[in-house]
């Protein structure tokens, strides 16, 4: 049996809200899982798994028949689904009048319960949320796998959410404990797996944030009757990447940018780029941060750079002036990093004071 799973679709996120990218960003999260439905139909997965909030927020009823056209195109995949802890199954949610493809199965109960699927013999536990944080481990409550159930060595898959204080806490070894060959975890954004635990978090489909960094995909999987095997296909049409920007004494904005578009070109310039600038600037040739990023995709610049001072020159010019003493009271003290601090914001602090 083969399963292809998926969480963390975000559908209808606007990811970098103030962002040049972030209209076009709201719509690739759909490509993408548009594009999801397609590889179930070339691969001819049994089951497509997903683990929850495959909307960002409360679906709207439009959206949920937008969904539905891409599920009507599935040749022989069965959709299993849950409402994660963002699209939460509140009274009012579109979700629960709406009704699906026969495709489509949905887990609507707040408590863990099961489906089961005859042709592939395969049952599949799930609940979904009804508020947005669950604190009671309630997958805790799933028993065993019953060796009196016949036909007993059907298959047993488990779509879930969470995994934290505020979102149903669970132990993993104990869940791996109730005979599931496989669960599909929701609610890590970044995908996480160990073979031998045939368990693994997809992970977010698109990255939606900066602290979502590295690859993002769909997990392909199957399950026979010796075992279970899966992996990680990553499709995002977009990473985050944090990149380090040294800055030197001769760096001036130009030779930033050109510098960061080199690191852009080379890395993609689809991808979103954090920039960490470390070293030390000349006070001469202050760095504009506003013109560095408009060079390509810059979520963020972090500015970790340090102004450099010719120490011995200045303290030659300032001999006797308050520079001057401030700089020889710090001689006096032992090298170590906090000196070094103060050394540096202290100067900067008493030159501009003059200038
Ligand atoms: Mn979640």
């Amino acid at each position: 049996m083969r399963f292809v799973h998926i969480a963390d679709v975000h559908l209808g996120a606007i990811p970098d809200g103030n962002k040049p990218w972030a209209t076009e960003r709201a719509r690739e999260l759909w490509d993408t899982f548009s594009e999801v439905i397609d590889v179930c139909n070339e691969k001819k997965a049994d089951l497509l798994l997903i683990a929850g909030n495959l909307f960002h927020r409360q679906p709207l009823k439009r959206e949920l028949k937008e969904v539905n056209a891409l599920f009507e195109k599935l040749e022989r995949t069965r959709v299993v689904l849950m409402a994660g802890d963002r699209d939460y199954l509140k009274e009012t949610s579109a979700y629960l009048d709406f009704t699906w493809d026969e495709s489509v199965h949905f887990f609507t109960s707040a408590t863990p319960e099961k489906m089961y699927f005859e042709d592939l013999d395969c049952e599949i536990w799930g609940m979904s949320y009804h508020t947005p944080t669950i604190t009671e481990p309630l997958y805790d409550s799933i028993p065993q796998k019953s060796r009196k159930e016949v036909p007993s060595d059907s298959y047993r898959i488990l779509l879930a959410h969470g995994g934290e204080d505020d979102h149903i806490p669970f132990r993993k070894d104990r869940l791996m404990e109730k005979d599931f060959d496989y669960i599909a975890l929701g609610h890590e954004p970044i995908a996480q797996m160990r073979d031998r635990d045939r368990m693994a978090y997809a992970g977010s489909l698109e990255p939606i944030s900066e602290n979502e960094p590295g690859e993002h995909g769909y997990i392909i999987g199957e399950i026979t009757e010796e075992g279970t095997s899966f992996e990680l296909i990553p499709i995002s049409q977009r990473q985050y990447i944090t990149v380090q920007v040294p800055v030197v004494r001769e760096s001036t904005t130009q030779t930033l940018v050109d510098a960061v578009k080199k690191i852009i070109y080379e890395q993609g310039d689809q991808n979103l780029y954090t920039l960490n600038l470390v070293g030390r600037f000349n006070p001469q040739k202050p760095i504009d941060l506003d013109e560095l990023e408009k060079t390509g995709n810059i979520v963020r610049i972090n500015d970790k750079t340090q102004a450099y001072y010719d120490i011995l020159k200045i303290a030659h010019e300032h001999d006797g002036d308050l520079v001057g003493e401030y700089l020889e009271a710090l001689h006096k003290l032992p090298p170590s990093p906090l000196t070094n601090k103060a050394l540096y914001y202290g100067l900067s602090a008493l030159l501009a004071d003059q200038e």
